[in-house]
């Protein structure tokens, strides 16, 4: 093997069974080319010295034909993909064929943020797996081509609307909870797929713990309603319906306008009226986004039928918004 399990010179940990298959073939193909890279300017640069043209040295009768360079120049590349293809495509292979028994999560992009889906209805915005269980993931978009890479599993796959597309993985070590600052980090995953505006947000941790640690992550995460206060639960629903992408809470501007301070003040709209935020008008924002745009931002928020918002979560975003004063 030519890769280390940390990833050698090129990539970060290894953290998927896939991750070394990856690494190997791309050094393979890596360390062939700069072999050959070498060679064919080493070779160059010699003859230039050795043949340019100056007193004494005119230029020479050269040979018109060598069939032994020319096979060998035609045969050893040839083989030479033909490795590279078999390689990858095996590897490619064994990346789109999950077994059977694995654990599946959806996964909806859109722009700009991710929604998990668990087999229990659990959702949320953050990626959490279990270590040493193949997991399968389906991956759609709502509205344009996304693409979900985690370079520490080198999994990389497109979310295409009005399609289902797959990848598995297999995580082989844990990674802290984020809660713990001395736990080694949760890994990155990004869209790895211009979508706009702020396409380069569109982030999300992944978490991969200890089968029980998981087991119990999930249970908390399908009761979002217990143990938690409304403001609590509104949080997590601003980060987990992606609510974040767009809306600050600290007074930033993104594609639409910060929380911070919004409850209770006056709002101007493009057709230049005006209205004071409270709770009809936050339900009304996000029920119909095009009932009133807040004057200086383009109408691109998302609609949130009840199918994907209840009326309760509503209520506790509203709550979420207000306590930002
Ligand atoms: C793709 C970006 C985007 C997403 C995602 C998004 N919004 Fe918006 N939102 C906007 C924009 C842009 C505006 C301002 C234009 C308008 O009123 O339509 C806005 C306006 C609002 C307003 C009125 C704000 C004000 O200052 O008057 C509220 C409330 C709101 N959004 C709530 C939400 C909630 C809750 C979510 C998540 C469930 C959400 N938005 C998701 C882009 C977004
Ligand atoms: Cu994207």
């Amino acid at each position: 093997m030519l890769a280390d399990a940390d990833g050698g010179l090129f990539f970060g940990p290894a953290n998927s069974t896939f991750a070394p298959m990856v690494d190997d073939l791309f050094d393979l193909i890596y360390w062939i080319s700069a072999f050959f890279f070498v060679l064919i300017v080493g070779v160059m640069v010699y003859f230039v010295l050795k043949y340019y043209r100056r007193p004494g040295h005119g230029p020479q009768p050269s040979p018109t034909h060598n069939n032994t360079l020319e096979i060998a120049w035609s045969v050893l590349p040839s083989f030479l993909l033909v490795v590279f293809f078999v390689m990858g495509f095996t590897n490619y292979m064994s990346m789109r064929t999950p077994p059977d028994d694995a654990y599946e999560i959806h996964v909806q992009a859109k722009k700009w943020s991710w929604l998990f889906v668990y087999p229990n209805g659990a959702e949320s915005s953050d990626l959490h797996i279990p270590v040493g269980r193949p997991v399968r993931f389906i991956l759609e978009s709502e509205d344009v081509l996304h693409n979900m890479f985690v370079p520490a599993f080198r999994t990389k796959m497109d979310c295409v609307p009005g399609r289902y597309n797959e990848i598995w993985v297999q995580a082989v070590n844990t990674t802290g909870t984020g809660v713990n600052p001395d736990d080694h980090k949760p890994h990155d995953l990004f869209c790895a797929e211009y979508c706009g505006r702020d396409h380069s947000n569109m982030h999300a941790f992944v978490y991969v713990y200890e089968t029980g640690d998981f087991d119990a992550w999930l249970e908390k995460a399908s009761n979002l309603y217990e143990g938690n206060t409304m403001v609590q639960v509104g949080e997590i629903l601003y980060k987990r319906k992606g609510c974040i992408s767009c809306h600050s809470i600290d007074g930033t501007k993104k594609a639409g306008p910060s929380f911070k301070d919004s409850f209770g003040t006056a709002h101007k709209f493009t057709d230049g009226t005006e209205a004071v935020m409270d709770e009809n008008y936050i339900r009304e924002s996000i029920r119909d986004p095009r009932a009133k745009v807040v004057a200086g931002y383009q109408p691109v928020m998302p609609v949130f039928p009840s199918s994907r918002l209840s009326d309760k979560d509503i209520t506790a975003i509203a709550e979420f918004i207000k306590s930002l004063k």
